[in-house]
């Protein structure tokens, strides 16, 4: 079994011991850091997600899963984060309100961090209200993001959305961030939809996005 295929199968069967000595490894190996995160974390974290589908595992489970991978991705941080050299200003970020999912948001967090911006990132089961104070509180924000995993909390992104961009479009002063939004049921036309100003579907691609839409 290839290391990769061992870091996802510790990923997957939850064995939180092993994965920081086994990442650690994979890396002393010189395996590249983005390969051990799609190839064999976030590939991990699919399977999980099926097998919870079929019933073949349930929440706590699922639970110690995704402490693995977070444990993992600490491990895997340090190589991600390249250091950017250009400063492209503020982002705020948080998984919307009723929904507890962060392990993609906090990569796309991590990725934006290192393209150069400076990020606040205010967590999970975020509401309006936390996002239009942390709007106010920074006028010279430039990008907002915004991550959903559920489909039921699609509508409490769409009502987010909607309150952030009365805002921006109210003669408030803040009218020069961004929003972004994404997460695995968010689509290319629901994002349209809900008037957001870009979609990407992953972590690399949200920071690409930040930086042009900030540029
Ligand atoms: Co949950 N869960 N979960 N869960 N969970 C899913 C999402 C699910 C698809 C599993 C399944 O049924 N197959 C399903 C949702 C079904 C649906 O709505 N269609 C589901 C469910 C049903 C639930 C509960 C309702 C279960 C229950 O209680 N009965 C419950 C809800 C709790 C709540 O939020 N209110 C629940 C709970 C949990 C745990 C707490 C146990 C745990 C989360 C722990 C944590 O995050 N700290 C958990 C987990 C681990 C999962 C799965 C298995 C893995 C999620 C993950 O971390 N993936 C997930 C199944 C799956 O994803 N296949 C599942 C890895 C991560 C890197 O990917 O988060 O997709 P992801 O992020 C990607 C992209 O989406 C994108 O970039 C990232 C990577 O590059 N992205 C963005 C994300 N945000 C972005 C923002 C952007 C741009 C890109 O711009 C701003």
């Amino acid at each position: 079994m290839s290391k990769i295929d061992e870091i996802a199968q510790v990923i997957e069967t939850g064995k939180l011991k092993i994965i920081e000595p086994l990442v650690t490894e994979a890396l002393g190996e010189g395996l590249d850091p983005l390969e051990i995160l799609n190839e064999g974390m976030i590939k991990a974290m699919g399977i999980v997600g099926e097998k919870f589908q079929k019933s073949e595992i349930f929440v706590p489970e699922m639970l110690v899963a995704a402490k693995t991978m977070k444990k993992g991705v600490e491990i895997l941080k340090p190589k991600l984060a390249a250091g950017a050299t250009t400063s492209f200003g503020k982002c705020i970020i948080g998984t919307v309100h009723g929904d507890l999912h962060d392990i993609g948001k906090n990569l796309v967090s991590l990725m934006i961090e290192s393209a150069g911006f400076a990020v606040l990132d205010l967590g999970v089961d975020v509401t309006t209200d936390a996002f239009i104070a942390a709007i106010k509180s920074n006028p010279d924000t430039k990008i907002v993001a915004l991550s959903a995993l559920l489909t039921t909390t699609m509508p409490a992104m769409k009502d987010t959305a909607a309150a952030i961009l009365d805002l921006r479009s109210a003669a408030s002063g803040l009218s020069g961030f961004k929003l972004v939004v994404g997460g695995a049921p968010i689509t290319e036309e629901f994002a349209r939809q809900i008037g957001a100003d870009g979609y990407t579907t992953d972590a690399a691609s949200a920071a690409v996005l930040a930086k042009k839409l900030a540029g």
